[in-house]
């Protein structure tokens, strides 16, 4: 594994143009469950993916709201983990680096990275499902069992993420797309890589001529095309990692 760290470095250390794209497993080591992890508790009997859609909130909004309640009190338990903390270090130490992620927590962003693209929104916002007006949750609607009505149309509000078969918004998309088109290397970090169009990236950096290099416990489709696979837990190797790109900048 250290001469995988150090190869990972080298390249690292010479890209002009980073992209990190991270998925639900970097936030697994602060207490997330991932999202393909079987659901615990009451909502082990639902599925992640029919409750993430208009037709379950359509269905039934009430159950949607309560999942997303329940979430968001677990992202409130949660801190960033060594990981997130190495790929705010990285940020740093790298030319240009972007990261992106699918994540709809703020544990980037809590650890210290500044620039933070995210394709699936974001858990900590509100909207409203029809004319998309910001809405700022009170302490009794995040207890209430059912979503509160828009102040503007009265329609139902909703978590500001991206459901399935709900497009990405274009801007983001195009921004990630063109900087993973444009990168010398691309760090994939906990991702199962069965999210499209995020889990397209890697292909886009890969086809583009970059380093692609996975870090996951478990090998996938994205280890499958990587240039390297390290294999792990990304708070353990993600720390080591940051950590050679510093001792080589430092004794360059
Ligand atoms: C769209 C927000 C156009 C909500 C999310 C058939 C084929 C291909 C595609 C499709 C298809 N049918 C439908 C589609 C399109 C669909 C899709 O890709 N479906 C998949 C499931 C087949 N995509 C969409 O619908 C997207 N929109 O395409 O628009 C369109 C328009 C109309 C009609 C059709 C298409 C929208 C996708 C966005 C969905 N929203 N999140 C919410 O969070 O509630 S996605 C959701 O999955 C999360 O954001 C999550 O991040 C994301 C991806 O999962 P991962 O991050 O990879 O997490 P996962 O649990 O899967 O894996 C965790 C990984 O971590 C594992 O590999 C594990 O080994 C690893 N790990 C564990 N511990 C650690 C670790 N790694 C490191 N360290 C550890 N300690
Ligand atoms: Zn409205």
């Amino acid at each position: 594994m250290r001469e995988d760290i150090d190869w990972a470095a080298r390249r690292l250390e010479a890209a002009s143009r980073v992209v990190c794209l991270t998925g639900a497993g970097v936030s697994a080591e602060s207490g997330v469950p991932t999202f393909r992890d079987a659901q615990t508790g009451l909502w082990s009997r639902f599925d992640a993916e029919e409750l993430a859609s208009p037709e379950g909130f359509e269905r039934d909004p009430g159950l949607v709201w309560r999942w997303y309640m329940w979430r968001l009190d677990q992202l409130k338990a949660a801190a960033p983990n060594p990981g997130h903390f190495a790929l705010a270090q990285l940020a740093g130490l790298c030319e240009r680096f972007l990261l992106v992620t699918q994540n709809v927590d703020s544990l980037h962003e809590q650890a210290g990275s500044g620039e933070v693209l995210h394709l699936h929104g974001s858990l900590l916002h509100f909207r409203c499902n029809s004319c998309a007006a910001p809405h700022h949750l009170t302490g009794e609607q995040r207890r209430a069992e059912s979503p509160p009505a828009c102040g503007l149309c009265g329609d139902l509000v909703r978590p500001d993420v991206v459901w399935f078969g709900e497009s990405l918004p274009w801007d983001v998309v195009e921004e990630a797309a063109d900087a993973a088109q444009g990168c010398d290397a691309m760090l994939v970090i906990g991702t199962s890589g069965l999210v499209y169009p995020a889990a397209q990236l890697p292909l886009i950096a890969k086809r583009a001529g970059a380093a692609v290099i996975d870090v996951n416990p478990e090998p996938g489709p994205i280890s499958s095309i990587a240039d390297l696979f390290l294999q792990g837990k990304s708070g353990e190797i993600l720390p080591a990692l940051a950590g050679s790109v510093a001792d080589r900048r430092a004794n360059a």
